[in-house]
């Protein structure tokens, strides 16, 4: 009997519908690997860009109320050590690499170098809330998400989330460029940009001075945004943003998520939380009738 929690997002089959959100739990093997032995339904990576960067200078995180302030710049090893890495993972959920560039053509080279590795899927980040030159500066245009995820598609065979970021007033207009240039489903959402002022020393805690909240701070706007392009668009729509119990995923499945990603409950509860978060979500299933999670994604919208 197939679990009432199996699902399949843009050609992936899923054990359930419950990812490793991006940028926790950087790009090492054995941790993807850990977060699969707890019970993910599938692992998205740190992004990777072409070349090795160090980041910013610390501070690049710090604790808000009700969640967590990052600016770490996109430290990451480059894609051709992650591809080493990535030789023989044989990982047994799926593997979601997330990519990022300073063009489109940027985007295409490093997500091309990825999708040749052990890989099931590219995550673009178009929404990166601070690093100049790329992530939100790129995904805020209609027209640049369109040359991007075009310029993504002609490059590679295997399927390509986008990304988007909540901090724009044109979301859904971003969301339609995406969809119809080929993206296969739509992460929502990156991080809110934020920042928080030391009042002894009157400076901005952060290095970077303005970073992306995240957490359950922002958990109501992930949703909203959710519910706004789920209606919009025909591709999974998969729900990130303060995600932490059974009740906040379901929450965003009726929104019009048909999975969510977990990123800042990983740093503060542990991988525990995938195991609470799936059974939780199965109980309730169970309890209301339903014979697979796949019936309860988008139903707020009969509202
Ligand atoms: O590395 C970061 O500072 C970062 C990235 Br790439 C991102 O997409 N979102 C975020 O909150 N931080």
């Amino acid at each position: 009997m197939t679990s009432r929690l199996a699902t399949e997002i843009a050609g992936l089959e899923l054990a359930n519908p419950v990812m490793l959100a991006s940028g926790v739990l950087g790009l090492s093997v054995p941790f993807l690997r850990r977060v699969i032995d707890a019970g993910a339904g599938a692992v998205v990576t740190k992004s990777v860009g072409l070349k090795p960067r160090e980041g910013y200078l610390n501070p690049t995180i710090a604790q808000a109320q009700c969640g967590l302030l990052n600016a770490m710049g996109l430290p990451n090893p480059g894609v051709h050590y992650f591809r080493e890495e990535l030789r023989e993972a044989n990982l047994r959920a799926p593997i979601i690499v997330s990519v990022y560039g300073f063009s489109a053509q940027d985007f295409a080279e490093v997500a091309s170098l990825a999708a040749e590795a052990d890989v099931d899927a590219l995550e673009l980040n178009l929404s990166c809330p601070h690093v100049e030159r790329t992530g939100a500066e790129i995904g805020q245009n209609p027209e640049s998400v369109a040359d991007v995820v075009e310029t993504v598609k002609a490059r590679v065979d295997k399927p390509v989330f986008v990304k988007l970021t909540p901090n724009e007033a044109n979301l859904v207009e971003v969301a339609k460029a995406a969809t119809e240039s080929g993206a296969d489903a739509l992460t929502a959402v990156n991080t809110v940009r934020a920042m928080i002022v030391d009042i002894e020393t009157a400076r901005p805690v952060l290095a970077n001075k303005i970073g992306g909240l995240s957490g359950a701070a922002i958990k109501p706007i992930a949703v909203r945004c959710v519910y706004e392009i789920s209606r919009e668009v025909d591709v999974p729509v998969i729900g990130c943003g303060g995600v932490s119990t059974w009740q906040d995923a379901v929450e965003f499945m009726l929104a019009g998520a048909s999975a969510v990603q977990i990123g800042t409950a990983v740093a503060f509860e542990g991988l525990e939380v995938f195991k609470s978060v799936t059974k939780g979500i199965e109980t309730y299933l169970g309890e209301k009738g339903f014979k697979s999670v796949k019936e309860i994604v988008g139903l707020a919208h009969r509202a």
